[in-house]
């Protein structure tokens, strides 16, 4: 039987969801007008007044707030409350410019912690479940977030963070760990490391992971499942609007409910800014309703998907996203193609190889190109032999037919690609230093 944590709010009728949404964005325009001096600006250069404001259909009005408008706030910016009010701050790992910092209320955070809370427990969690936490801890918001809805929800808690991956297995032995929340590649390298140690799913407990973080494909699901012996659930989020638990999966696996009675999402085309109706894939856009210390008002994700209201089996009755493809900035675009890095998982996961690769694009003689690391595994490096080749060969027209380019694939001996055990860099794309 489905679980809720709070049925009143995750299952309410869309009437009543909407109302929630009317009144408290009527509210927030109004908070963030008085007490953003940033905001404000771009709101008055617009022409918009808080009144103008009156329901969700009023949302379009609003200026959008991009990553650059956190980078020229940073730090203290985009703050709408004394810092003497804020008890945490989190931040991205900022390996693009300058880091984007979060701030949170106590009550921010609670609120922060009951959304990773519905998370688990739609992953089948409860009080008698052993969740281990194996996102890192500090500045991001995987390990504090999951950490924080798993003790909502009264379940023992094992804040591992990431690293030391044969530990992690020990104590999941050990202590019987249920639940495992990480970045899906850590799972499947987690995954990989249980057999290597000469396990099997039966000598361990877990029935269920949250995964998320970073882009993963159905079939990277199916993989980590069946290495694990567990359902693969993902989860969505990002720091600018709190962490993890802006949306997540239920038991029908398709699709990530979004938080409604905490953040209106719409989906705009990113080349023209105007909403697209729903069922279109676009760009993903968050209004937060209800956070004090850094309300986001129609910010930009850079996620691309589309979103669906239509009746989930589970009783949920939140608008839910699909998978996101990856951030429209992490498309690549080779020789005028545009290649989404997922593409390339889906082909290789379908013709029988392992997740770990790595993608590498260049410029050469004004030429891009494109290579693909696909590590082989035992069996396949026994089998293959001197014919690895025609293997490369094949794997290169499979690819081509998916993307409409030929890449040039390069399968190598076991273990020699460096795991994550955090978000995977799958992408170098050397033109960028080039340029
Ligand atoms: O990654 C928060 C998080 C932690 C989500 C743990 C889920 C689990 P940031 O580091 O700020 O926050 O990165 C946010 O990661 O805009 C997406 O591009 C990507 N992302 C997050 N979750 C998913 C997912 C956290 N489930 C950025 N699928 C977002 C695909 C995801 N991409």
């Amino acid at each position: 039987m489905e679980r809720y944590f709070q049925p009143e709010i995750e299952c309410a009728d869309r009437e009543t969801i909407k109302a929630w949404q009317d009144e408290r964005l009527v509210k927030q325009v109004k908070y963030v007008y008085e007490n953003n001096a940033y905001y404000r600006n771009l709101m008055d250069e617009k022409g918009v007044k808080p009144e103008d404001i009156k329901s969700t259909e009023d949302l379009h009005k609003l200026p959008f707030l991009t990553k650059a408008d956190l980078r020229d706030a940073y730090p203290y910016g985009l703050l709408s409350r004394p810092l003497k009010d804020c008890v945490r701050i989190q931040s991205t790992s900022g390996t693009t410019g300058k880091r984007v910092v979060a701030f949170y209320t106590q009550h921010d955070i609670d609120l922060w912690d009951e959304c990773c809370a519905r998370a688990i427990v739609a992953a089948g969690g409860s009080d008698e479940d052993v969740v281990q936490v194996c996102y890192g801890y500090g500045l991001f918001t995987g390990g504090p977030g999951l950490n924080g809805g798993s003790h909502k929800v009264g379940s023992l808690t094992l804040p591992m963070s990431s690293g030391n991956t044969e530990r992690q297995i020990q104590f999941m032995r050990d202590l019987g760990s249920t639940i495992l929340c990480c970045t899906p590649s850590y799972a499947a390298f987690i995954g990989e490391t249980l057999h290597d140690m000469g396990y099997t799913t039966d000598d361990i407990k877990l029935k269920a992971g949250i995964f998320g973080a970073e882009p993963w494909t159905e079939e990277m699901r199916r993989d980590i499942e069946k290495s694990l012996g567990i359902k693969a659930y993902d989860i969505y989020g990002l720091t600018e609007l709190s962490g993890p638990g802006v949306s997540f999966e239920c038991s029908a696996q398709t699709g990530m409910h979004i938080n409604e009675d905490h953040f209106i999402a719409e989906i705009i085309d990113p080349e023209t800014g105007e909403v697209l109706p729903e069922g279109e894939k676009g760009e993903l856009v968050f209004t937060s309703i209800t956070k004090e210390a850094f309300p986001l008002l129609r910010y930009r994700t850079r996620d691309i998907c589309v979103l669906t209201r239509e009746k989930c089996p589970c009783g949920r009755t939140h608008v839910k996203m699909s998978k996101p493809m990856g951030r429209s900035d992490d498309m690549l675009i080779i020789r005028g193609v545009n290649v989404f890095p997922s593409q390339i998982e889906t082909v290789l996961l379908n013709e029988g190889y392992t997740p770990n690769y790595q993608i590498l694009v260049d410029r050469i003689n004004n030429t891009d190109t494109l290579d693909i690391n696909v590590e082989l595994t035992q069996e396949q490096f026994v089998k293959y032999g001197e014919d690895v080749y025609l293997y490369e060969k094949e794997l290169a027209s499979a690819i081509k037919t998916m993307l409409g380019i030929r890449p040039r694939v390069h399968l190598l001996a076991p273990k020699s690609i460096t795991r994550s055990e955090g978000k995977a860099v799958r992408v170098v794309d050397k033109r960028k230093l080039h340029d």
